[in-house]
């Protein structure tokens, strides 16, 4: 991996360096898209052997996305740092973005754990933001895992963050992301009204997401007799 690679990629007084270094970019950028096919495998598997097993399926859906340049750029400039190939793999955990929705809230916690316990996964940090959700009303399980993609050149350790979550949980953080960062809501007048609207609308998703788990646990798991 090119990680020593310091060049500034925004420098764009030499055309010919500008195009070389567009190359090293999307070639980063390639590499992220293998890592998420892997981990995208891994979770798929166990999807598959569940319902078998089980007969229904934890995961409703799996949603893939690497990162914009201009949401790196960004997040990077943040920071106070250059927007460099080193920078992009050593300091940003979510280039490769994996969001896995599940059914029920325990379909969140196994996956995870099956996931964490496999041999090539590396579990760099976790984010339960379910057991605390965030003052807003945001809630999500998010692992930063870290794992090997075989290149021509060698096996290179690959970051990707992973968010768990319920349909619920999915489609109050769709809901709010979209008002919040689209519409630009925090510049509106009313802003608090808004706010407090949005909590209560994921306090009653909790209340939902909840009942449906109660409602699991009494019929229990789906079996052929
Ligand atoms: P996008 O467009 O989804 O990529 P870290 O460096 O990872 O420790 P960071 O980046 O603050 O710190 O990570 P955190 O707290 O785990 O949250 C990162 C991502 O979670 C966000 O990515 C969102 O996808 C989601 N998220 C976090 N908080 C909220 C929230 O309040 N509302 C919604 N809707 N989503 C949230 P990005 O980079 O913001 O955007």
């Amino acid at each position: 991996m090119e990680t020593k690679d310091t060049t500034q990629w925004l420098d764009t007084s030499d055309p010919r360096k500008f195009i070389e270094n567009t190359a090293k970019f999307n070639n980063l950028m390639m590499m992220y898209r293998c890592a998420i096919r892997e981990v995208q495998t891994k979770l798929e598997v166990l999807n598959d052997e569940f319902s078998v097993e089980n007969k229904r399926n934890p995961i409703s859906f799996i949603k893939t996305r690497v990162k914009k340049p201009e949401s790196i750029y960004r997040k990077l400039q943040k920071t106070g740092h250059a927007f460099t190939p080193e920078n992009i793999s050593t300091l940003l955990n979510d280039v490769a973005g994996i969001r896995v929705v599940c059914a029920f809230v325990d379909d969140i916690y196994t996956i995870a754990a099956l996931l964490a316990g496999q041999d090539d996964i590396t579990v760099l940090k976790i984010k339960d933001y379910i057991k605390n959700p965030k003052p807003n009303g945001y809630r999500s399980y998010h692992m930063i895992v870290e794992i090997p993609v075989f290149f021509s050149s060698g096996k290179t350790p690959m970051r990707v963050e992973i968010q768990i979550r319920t349909n619920g949980m999915d489609f109050w953080a769709t809901l709010e992301h979209q008002l919040r960062y689209k519409k630009g809501i925090e510049e509106m007048a009313g802003y608090d009204k808004v706010s407090r609207e949005l909590l209560e609308c994921a306090a009653a998703v909790i209340s939902m997401d909840n009942e449906m788990q109660r409602i699991k646990d009494e019929i229990g798991e789906f079996h052929d007799i």
